[in-house]
């Protein structure tokens, strides 16, 4: 049990679930590490969400609400993360949910599912039992895709994704919007839409603006789609990291 007046006690608490989940056996081995990366960053920020981040997730929640077939795609480190959070989200956009494994593995994708079901989203695909198909013909694990879903997607979130991953889902000419604490990662620069945020405040946070610019006017959507330029955004939030003592 952490006590509440620990200094660190949100972060000991991430910390604290991401054990819990692999402990539950439904993270990549490497899930720690990445989550350690992602503290990094997140520590040099200040732990906050940044104006550049906000900026990128009114960009992102616009351009999911326009999609015809938007689709959030999860992974071990997502879900052990922001489960509930990730499923409020995608019924405030009419999102789709697809379990996505860079590391891939029946065991993983059953547990996932059954975590995803218990938590009252039933419809969640790239289950074991989904038809899958191969984007851009790519025949490895990591190109897999649901044809109901990312497959069919226009538009996809992919929340602490591998650069090889973004890479074959923007090749296969989808909108490509990323949370990444890592504003250097490849997976960043390759997106369409990167918020450099820690997820646990990024998608309630979206949540949020969701209400919001579903009562907006649609060229006020486009507009804020059209006028956004990641690569200047994401220059911004690489200043956002500041070392001082
Ligand atoms: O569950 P799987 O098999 O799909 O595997 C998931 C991981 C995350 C292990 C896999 O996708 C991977 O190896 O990813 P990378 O290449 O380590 O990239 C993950 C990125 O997410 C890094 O740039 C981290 O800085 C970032 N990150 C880590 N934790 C968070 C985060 N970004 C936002 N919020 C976090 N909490």
């Amino acid at each position: 049990m952490i006590p509440k007046s620990h200094p660190r006690y949100e972060s000991l608490l991430l910390r604290d679930k991401m054990v819990k989940a692999a402990k539950e056996g439904y993270l990549a081995d490497s899930a720690l590490i990445a989550h350690g990366r992602g503290e990094a960053y997140d520590y040099l920020i200040g732990e906050r969400t940044t104006h550049p981040a906000k900026r990128a997730m009114y960009v992102a929640v616009a351009a999911m609400i326009l999609s015809q077939n938007p689709v959030i795609s999860v992974n071990g480190n997502a879900t052990a993360l922001a489960c509930d959070e990730i499923i409020e989200f995608a019924r405030s956009v009419n999102a789709k949910i697809e379990i996505n494994l860079f590391y891939r593995t029946d065991e993983r994708v059953k547990i996932i599912t059954q975590i995803y079901r218990d938590h009252g989203y039933k419809e969640i695909l790239g289950t074991l039992d989904d038809d899958m198909e191969y984007l851009n013909e790519i025949k490895n694990n990591r190109a897999t895709a649901s044809k109901q879903g990312i497959y069919a997607a226009d538009t996809v979130l992919v929340p602490l994704e591998d650069g090889d991953r973004a890479e074959i889902l923007k090749k296969s000419g989808k909108n490509i919007i990323t949370i990444d604490l890592n504003p250097l990662s490849r997976t960043s620069k390759m997106s369409d839409v990167s918020i450099m945020d820690n997820i646990v405040r990024a998608i309630p946070f979206m949540t949020k603006i969701a209400e919001d610019l579903k009562t907006q006017d649609k060229k006020i959507l486009i507009d804020l789609v059209n006028e956004f330029d990641n690569e200047e955004n994401l220059k911004e939030s690489l200043q956002q990291i500041r070392v001082k003592e």
